[in-house]
C-alpha cells in the first residue's frame, strides 16, 4: 500500500435521520453546509455517534438537532448552553456539540453562553452568523452590521455589532475559530480541531440567509451572500475587515504555528484561511469532570446523613 493519504468516505445517510430530510431550511441556505461539516468533523475524529450529543436551541439553527442522528436535544430558544451543561456533568465520557443562531446565543441566551465558557464546561458550540433572526422573519440581530437592514432596523442598524471572539477571550474559553460556509475546508477543520479541546470551544460561522436578509440587503442570491464572504467578514463586525486580510492565525505559546497546521493537515493557506482566526489557550482543563465529581460526593453525604 502506498504512503498516499487515505480518504475517508462518508455516507452522510449514516449520520443523519434520512426519515426527516430534506431539511425545512430555504435552498442555498449555509445551514446544510454547516450540518455536512459537523457530520464530516465528527467523521473524521472517527466518534461513536452514541457517545456524542448534539443540543440546539430555537431558530432556523435549532432545527439541526431533529436531522442528525445521535443524542440529540431541541431545547427552549437561548438555553441550549445550560442543557448542554446539564447533559456533560450527568455524562462527562459524552462529545457534546452546542448548535445556536446569533440570536439565540447573543440575545437570549447571551447569559447562558457567557458563563458556560467562563465555568469551561467541555463541548463545541457552534454559533451559525447569519446577522439576523431568521426563523422569525428578519428582526436584527446582536450581529446585525451597522447599515444593515431588517424589519426591525428598517433605516440601517445603528447599533455596534458584538464581536464574538472578543466575549470568547473575556469570559474565558480556551479555543476559538471562525469560518465561513465559503470556505468549507477550513470550517471543517476548525470543528474537527475545536472536538479535541479540553473545555469550551467557540466555532462562529459566518453563514448566509439571502431569504431573509440578502433580499433586504441587495443580495437576495445565495451566490451574492457566499461570494461576499471572500473579503466581507466585516459583515459581522467592521473591525474584522482588518483581519480579513490576515491568513488563519493560531496565537498563544505551545501551539502549533499557522504554517506548521497546514503542513500536518496538508491544505493550502487558501483553503483553509477561511479569512479568519483560530486561536487556543494551552493548559485548558475541562471543569465538567470536577463539577460531576463534586456533585457525586455530596449525593453521598446527603444519602450517609
Ligand atoms: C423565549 C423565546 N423568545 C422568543 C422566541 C422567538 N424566536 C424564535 S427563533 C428566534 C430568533 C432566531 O434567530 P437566530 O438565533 O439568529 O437563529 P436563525 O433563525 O437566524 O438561525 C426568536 C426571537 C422563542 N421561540 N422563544
Ligand atoms: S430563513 Fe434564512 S436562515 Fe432560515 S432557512 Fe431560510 S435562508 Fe436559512
Ligand atoms: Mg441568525
Amino acid at each position: 500500500m502506498s504512503n498516499a493519504t487515505v480518504q475517508i468516505s462518508i455516507t452522510l445517510r449514516d449520520y443523519l435521520r434520512a426519515d426527516r430530510l430534506p431539511t425545512t431550511w430555504c435552498a442555498g441556505c449555509g445551514l446544510g453546509i454547516i450540518m455536512n461539516a459537523i457530520v464530516q468533523a465528527v467523521a473524521y475524529r472517527r466518534l461513536d455517534m452514541d457517545k456524542v450529543s448534539m443540543v440546539s436551541g430555537i431558530g432556523c439553527t435549532g432545527r439541526m438537532s431533529g436531522y442528525v442522528d445521535c443524542n440529540t436535544v431541541h431545547t427552549t430558544h437561548g438555553r441550549a448552553p445550560a442543557f448542554a451543561t446539564g447533559i456533560k456533568l450527568a455524562r462527562p465520557e459524552m462529545t457534546v456539540i452546542t448548535v445556536m443562531g446569533d440570536g439565540d446565543a447573543m440575545s437570549i441566551g447571551g447569559n447562558h453562553l457567557v458563563h458556560a465558557m467562563r465555568r469551561n464546561i467541555g463541548m463545541v458550540a457552534i454559533v451559525v452568523n447569519n446577522n439576523v433572526y431568521g426563523l422569525t422573519g428578519g428582526q436584527s440581530s446582536p450581529t446585525t452590521p451597522v447599515g444593515g437592514v431588517s424589519t426591525t432596523t428598517t433605516a440601517g442598524s445603528f447599533e455596534r455589532p458584538m464581536d464574538l471572539e472578543a466575549l470568547a477571550r473575556t469570559a474565558g474559553a480556551p479555543f476559538f475559530a471562525r469560518a465561513t460556509v465559503n470556505h468549507t475546508a477550513s470550517l471543517t477543520m476548525s470543528i474537527e480541531k475545536a472536538l479535541t479541546v479540553d473545555g469550551f470551544a467557540l466555532v462562529e460561522v459566518i453563514s448566509n440567509c439571502h431569504v431573509i436578509y440578502g433580499r433586504m440587503n441587495g443580495m437576495p442570491e445565495a451566490s451574492d451572500m457566499i461570494a461576499a464572504m471572500d473579503g466581507d467578514t466585516w459583515r459581522t463586525n467592521p473591525a474584522l475587515l482588518k483581519r480579513a486580510d490576515q491568513s488563519i492565525r493560531v496565537t498563544a505559546a505551545g501551539v502549533e504555528t499557522a504554517q506548521e497546521l497546514r503542513r500536518r493537515e496538508g491544505v493550502s493557506q487558501d483553503e483553509r484561511s477561511g479569512r479568519g482566526v483560530i486561536w487556543t489557550s494551552s493548559g485548558s482543563i475541562d471543569l465538567s469532570h470536577r463539577y460531576q465529581r463534586e456533585m457525586t460526593a455530596r449525593q453521598h453525604d446527603e444519602v450517609a446523613t
